[in-house]
């Protein structure tokens, strides 16, 4: 007979959110353990439609436009209706911040827990087949609230979970509830988000940096000359190598794997820098931190200690792994 391997006992990501979940301080009544079910759902409905939208070409501009100004692909506006519905039905979210809404959304009936995200970051690229993502985080309702504004203008320090699913040739979800990432990968014939990457850490330590050097004229000078040495052969005798994807979730996913810096630095055309604090900086800051990376703003301050004062508010982002942030922080002048 032919014999082959058959794993016989996998990991789902409900098992394991069930495992953990007495562990997870943040999650003494369960309720977060629901809350991630009912994420899970809305990641796996999404990437349904990603694979249909291919398919039946379902991409195409639907004619709105998102808060800041954006061109709405239709996928955004799918992406955005079943995050806000599987949000507003899992009975655990009294507040929804997302990328499409302009204003915050306060859900009637219970619900402890406040979700901020990005239904779909990246999908400018989608008609190039480029993987986009759902970005996410998490908040407790702070004491005695019943949702409002105050339970999302906090430091990311105070997020319970984080992170984001990636659609692409599989979805892959690297999840955070502050006990480390682990990541899963969907089994679509199963329908379920199997352990792949337990207990990840970014050890990687390629010389790889990633950045829109289109942006370079408007750059500061420390920075136009950080990069310019990372051009320059390093102590190994060989240059830093350039991976910019431009989609956010692929190209944070990439350095949790391989290692390196990602950056998306303030400049004179963009003062605030372009990512959002909320739904694309704090999520991949808390990943990143847990898994033993660092992520900071242009001064050198923790991202995760920022207070946005908007729920759209930006700020610039340098996250990677430690060695490699340490080197901009020297080159800046911080200590390490
Ligand atoms: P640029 C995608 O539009 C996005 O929000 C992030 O996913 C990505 O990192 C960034 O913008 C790319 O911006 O200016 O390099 O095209």
């Amino acid at each position: 007979s032919d014999e082959f391997e058959v794993e016989t006992d996998i990991i789902t990501l409900t098992r394991f959110i069930l495992s953990t979940q007495q562990k997870v301080a943040a999650d003494a009544t369960g309720e977060l353990t629901l809350l991630l079910n009912s994420l899970q759902f809305a990641f796996k409905f999404i990437a349904n439609n990603i694979r249909k939208a291919e398919l039946v070409n379902l991409i195409g501009l639907a004619g709105a436009s998102n808060s800041t100004g954006d061109a709405q692909k239709k996928l955004d506006v799918i992406g955005d209706e079943i995050f806000i519905n599987a949000m507003k039905a899992s009975g655990n979210v009294k507040v929804l911040v997302s990328e499409e809404q302009e204003d915050l959304i306060v859900f009637d009936g219970p619900g402890n827990y406040a979700v901020v995200c990005d239904p779909i970051d990246g999908s400018s690229n989608i008609d190039a087949g480029v993987s986009v993502g759902t970005i996410f985080g998490i908040y407790k309702l702070l004491p005695g609230s019943k949702g409002s504004i105050k339970d999302v203008l906090r430091p990311g320090t105070e997020m319970v979970a984080a992170g984001y699913t990636m659609y692409g040739a599989s979805a892959h979800l690297m999840l955070t509830t502050g006990q480390g990432v682990n990541g899963f990968t969907l089994d679509s014939s199963l329908g379920e988000f199997i352990l792949t990457h337990p207990n990840l850490k970014i050890d990687g330590d390629k010389q790889i940096y990633s950045v829109n050097e289109g942006n370079t004229t408007y750059w500061s000078e420390p920075v136009q000359k950080f990069f310019a040495d990372l051009k320059k052969p390093q102590e190994n005798g060989k240059p830093y190598s350039a991976r910019y994807i431009g989609s956010m979730v692929a190209d944070v996913h990439r350095t949790l794997l391989y290692g390196g810096l990602f950056a998306y630095p303030a400049d004179s055309k963009s003062k605030n820098g372009k990512l959002r604090i909320l739904y694309e900086c704090f999520p991949m800051a808390f990943l990143l931190e847990q898994a033993g990376g660092k992520a900071v703003t242009d001064a050198g301050e923790r991202v995760l200690d920022l207070i946005p004062k908007a729920i759209h508010d930006r700020s610039g982002i340098w996250l990677g792994s430690e060695k490699e942030i340490n080197k901009f922080l020297k080159a800046i002048g911080k200590d390490a």
